[in-house]
């Protein structure tokens, strides 16, 4: 097996962003708890995940999501993140709050609400222009609850054609992200329903649409490392969205429910170039932390992609292709799972603290006063997402 330190120098490149809607209040269908300390602002979500990113050196960049992230002046909002130490990132699209939208948004019947979705999408391209941001995310909440609801088929014609005009009016350097889903909030179709759909579309549109994996959204049992291996192959993985489900898209901490099938998932992305200098994959988190800390939540998230990015560094793909041609399943298996068995807590401690990182985040974040002192500081939070 690789050695801690034949991995180091590739660890050092990992960089995980962080979506704003982590640090604000969000809840189910039943309740939002309210934290104290939540950020009231923008500017007050930047400087959370800033404090991540200076706890763990992984986050360097935030997703915004439009309306709930709309400022007066992006460009203003840029110099800040920049000022403390964070880039803007992906800008995440919104068609799913507004009554216009009950029936479909970029796939709807009346021509005036799907363009209304596409100028929308159009205005979030507009922000990446101000933002520098490489990537427009677009997640619909697009299908139908019964069967005879919609046409099935006109609902993808639409799809496509409202798809393509987003597309259009993309700079040279950005990037149209597919997100899939295969339910909720449609119920019985959804437009977007897997990875495969997603592709056939990004494929139609051009180079620049690529698909985006959130983990959360397949059926149980369903190997997603596959999908990841297939995408990569195609050219197409362009994002994750990365948290973990216990039953259905529940956003939960990335890593915490299923540690193996992340382990799984990062040996394929490493297996099939995605992790390599420049490879175009994007690694955000999409999560809510409902009733855990916010800030700790996210830190917590990103030592666990990097803590599963080290395991899957370390498997000895020498030793495995060999077992693997000479028809040794179990010998293969050893090999697999030796890595995957591998702590490498006290390595990555020893690493953070040559790098000038605290050796242990999670306690230096408790150490550090600043849970405190946003709670003295923030009164009133805002409602930043899901549950608004
Ligand atoms: C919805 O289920 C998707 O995961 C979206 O990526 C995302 O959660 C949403 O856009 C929140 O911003
Ligand atoms: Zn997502
Ligand atoms: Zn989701």
């Amino acid at each position: 097996m690789a050695t801690f330190d034949d991995i180091a120098d590739a660890l050092a490149r990992q960089a995980i962003e962080l979506p704003s809607w982590a640090f604000g209040n969000s809840g189910t269908r039943f309740k939002v708890f309210a934290q104290p300390g939540v950020p009231r602002t923008v500017e007050e979500k930047l400087a959370d995940a800033a404090k991540v990113h200076a706890l763990t050196g992984l986050a360097p960049s935030v997703a915004l999501h439009i309306p709930w992230d709309r400022v007066d002046d992006f460009a203003k909002l840029r110099a800040h993140a920049e000022d403390l130490g964070v880039r803007l990132g992906t800008i995440n699209t919104n068609t799913f709050q507004d009554d216009d939208y009950k029936f479909g948004s970029l796939t709807h019947v009346d021509e005036r609400v799907r363009a209304k979705a596409i100028a929308h999408m159009h205005e979030c391209v507009d922000i990446m222009d101000v933002t520098g941001s490489r990537d427009l995310k677009v997640w619909l909440p697009d299908g139908t609850n019964y069967p005879g609801q919609g046409d099935l088929r006109d609902r993808q014609d639409r799809l496509a054609d409202s798809l393509a005009r987003v597309y259009a009016r993309l700079g040279d350097h950005q990037r149209l992200v597919l997100e899939y889903k295969f339910f909720e909030p449609a119920f019985y179709a959804t437009d977007v329903p897997d990875w495969g759909t997603a592709y056939a579309h990004c494929v139609a549109l051009g180079e620049r649409a690529v698909v985006c994996l959130d983990t959360g959204h397949h059926a149980p049992g369903t190997n997603i490392e596959f999908i990841v291996t297939q995408l990569l192959r195609l050219g197409r993985l362009g994002a994750f969205d990365f948290n973990s489900r216990f039953y259905a898209d529940d956003d939960l901490i990335v890593g915490a429910a299923d540690p193996f099938q992340l382990f799984r998932i990062l040996f394929e992305v490493v297996r099939g170039g995605g992790y390599d200098e420049g490879s175009g994959v994007a690694f955000m988190l999409d999560q809510c932390h409902n009733v855990e800390d916010k800030i700790p939540g996210q830190v917590r998230s990103v030592l666990n992609v990097q803590e599963m990015t080290a395991r899957a560094l370390l498997v000895d793909r020498d030793a495995l292709a060999a077992a693997e041609r000479a028809g040794d399943v179990l010998g293969a298996n050893e090999v697999f799972m030796d890595a995957f068995y591998t702590d490498v807590r006290a390595d990555l401690a020893d690493w953070r603290a040559s790098r000038g990182l605290p050796a242990d985040p999670m306690r230096a974040y408790r150490d550090s006063g600043y849970a405190e002192r946003i709670v003295a500081e923030r009164v009133g939070g805002s409602q930043a997402g899901w549950g608004a």
